[in-house]
């Protein structure tokens, strides 16, 4: 880690300002080829993380290639934890090809995808959550998603494992102590004890693996279906809800072939909406193509709009076989009784019959009438009842959620080890696993191949 690594840190494009970070032990040493004060004379930048006004010039010739401003941070109070020197120029792509080339003659090489926060992970400045926080704040898509990201950078995941960490280190500490000094015998009273505590550290261990599924869906956005026979407004749905005319809605059935994909944002929430060819029997070769599109999105869809024509009669005649039994597969399903505003002829105990327990909205698209009730069910179905609050986000990922999954497993051997009245040590190695789980979310017990995993997800310069 002792080499030099640079990287225009600001995208890529005209902008007002550009920013290039070195860092490494000798950034200044590398930097100061490159930058003068503004008379021209040696850059000395002798306050730490002070500001300078300076040049920046080519260090084999001299020639003033920018005019730069920069600043000198030292180990450990820098992001990376080691020297660093940040430069800023004019934001436009050739000068910060030009200037970032002069750092590399200099002495600095270019840093790797995520290099400096790999540093920064290294250097004991940030743990695994906070470094996958990173990618999700750089790349979220919503209100929430960003939300979520910056809870975690604060270090909310690795606090609310941290808490059970803890109490589980001391009592495996003390275990072993007693396995030690076996004069010191392990009563009975203390394994009690430590039953109890494993209970109530798996159940909240659990809770948090739940919520791994909400984390993702604020993450990478909701994939909702909108399926249902030809004609009964699907595609008006993703128009209104979209708030342009984004599907080609026309009176004529089957209208809709292509699966359309779109991204919207609902009350803080990302969507992926697809519009799709509408489902019922036909021998059209190009309409069956787009039927069987259409099941595969009901498939793949973390939710499914079923739509309905409220003003046609018997929703059995408007279902086509297949349908009804692939939406009962689903999780997440809610059925929408579009067209209320003309005479409803499809009876909502037929609806609750053939749609146990689903949720049930009216809609009168045409009029822009359900819209938001339709909306506040959708988020309230995908999030079980349990929309996440604005405060108190946990960003828990799929490589969470197989820690904490291992974490519990674990923690319950560990308990059926108690019961079984099984030797102290043997109880011990079953903690010790748990903790070691725990130990792989923050980045304590990770493997190089997973640090390598995270890091080579960020951009350059990050
Ligand atoms: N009366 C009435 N007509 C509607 C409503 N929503 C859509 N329509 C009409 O139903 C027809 C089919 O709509 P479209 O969105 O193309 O349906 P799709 O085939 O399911 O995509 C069009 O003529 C729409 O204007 C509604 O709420 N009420
Ligand atoms: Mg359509």
């Amino acid at each position: 880690m002792d080499d030099v690594i640079a990287a225009i840190m600001t995208p890529p494009g005209e902008g007002g300002i550009g920013g290039i970070r070195i860092s490494g032990r000798d950034a200044w040493v590398v930097a100061a080829q490159v930058l003068r004060s503004l008379s021209g004379k040696e850059a000395r930048a002798s306050r730490v993380r002070h500001l300078y006004t300076g040049q920046a010039v080519d260090p084999i010739n001299g020639v003033l290639l920018d005019q730069v401003t920069y600043v000198r941070m030292e180990a450990p109070h820098s992001f990376t934890g080691e020297n660093t020197v940040e430069v800023f120029g004019h934001g436009g792509p050739l000068n910060m090809k030009r200037l970032m080339a002069a750092f590399m003659v200099a002495g600095a090489r270019p840093a790797e995808a995520g290099e400096f926060s790999k540093r920064a992970f290294l250097n004991g400045r940030l743990d695994l959550t906070q470094a996958e926080a990173i990618v999700d704040l750089i790349s979220a898509k919503s209100e929430r998603g960003l939300q979520q990201a910056i809870h975690q950078l604060q270090g909310g995941l690795t606090e609310a494992v941290g808490t059970i960490e803890s109490a589980l280190l001391l009592y495996t500490a003390a275990l072993e102590a007693q396995i030690d000094f076996p004069e010191d015998e392990v009563t009975s009273e203390d394994l009690a004890g430590l039953r109890k505590e494993l209970v109530g550290w798996r159940r909240d261990l659990k809770e948090l693996e739940r919520s791994a599924d909400a984390g993702r869906l604020i993450r990478e956005g909701i994939l909702v279906a909108i399926i249902g026979p030809p004609n009964v407004g699907k595609s008006s749905l993703l128009n209104a809800l979209m708030r342009y005319e984004r599907a080609i809605v026309t009176e004529i059935p089957g209208t809709t072939r292509d699966p359309l994909e779109e991204y919207v944002n609902l009350q803080g929430f990302v969507f992926r909406l697809t519009d799709t060819a509408g489902i019922h029997e036909t021998d059209n070769p190009v309409e069956r193509i787009g039927i069987q599109r259409s099941m595969e999105y009901l498939r793949q869809a973390d939710a499914v709009l079923l739509i309905l024509d409220a003003g046609d009669d018997g929703a059995t005649r408007q279902l086509s076989p297949g349908l009804g039994e692939a939406i009962a597969a689903k999780e997440h399903v809610i059925i929408v009784l579009n067209k209320a505003d003309l005479p409803a002829r499809i009876a909502e105990e037929e609806i609750a019959v053939l749609f146990p327990g689903r949720p049930v909205v009216k809609t009168s698209i045409l009029r822009g009438e359900g819209l938001g009730p339709l909306q506040d069910t959708l988020i309230n179905e995908v999030f079980n009842g349990r929309v996440p609050a604005s405060e108190g986000y946990l960003a828990v990922n799929e490589r969470h959620k197989a820690a904490l999954g291992d974490a519990v497993r674990s923690l319950e051997q560990a308990e059926q080890a108690i019961a079984g009245g099984l030797e102290p040590d043997l109880i011990v190695t079953d903690l010790r696993a748990a903790l070691n789980a725990l130990g792989r979310i923050s980045g304590k017990s990770a493997d190089e191949s997973i640090v390598e995993a995270i890091f080579s997800h960020f951009c350059v310069g990050k």
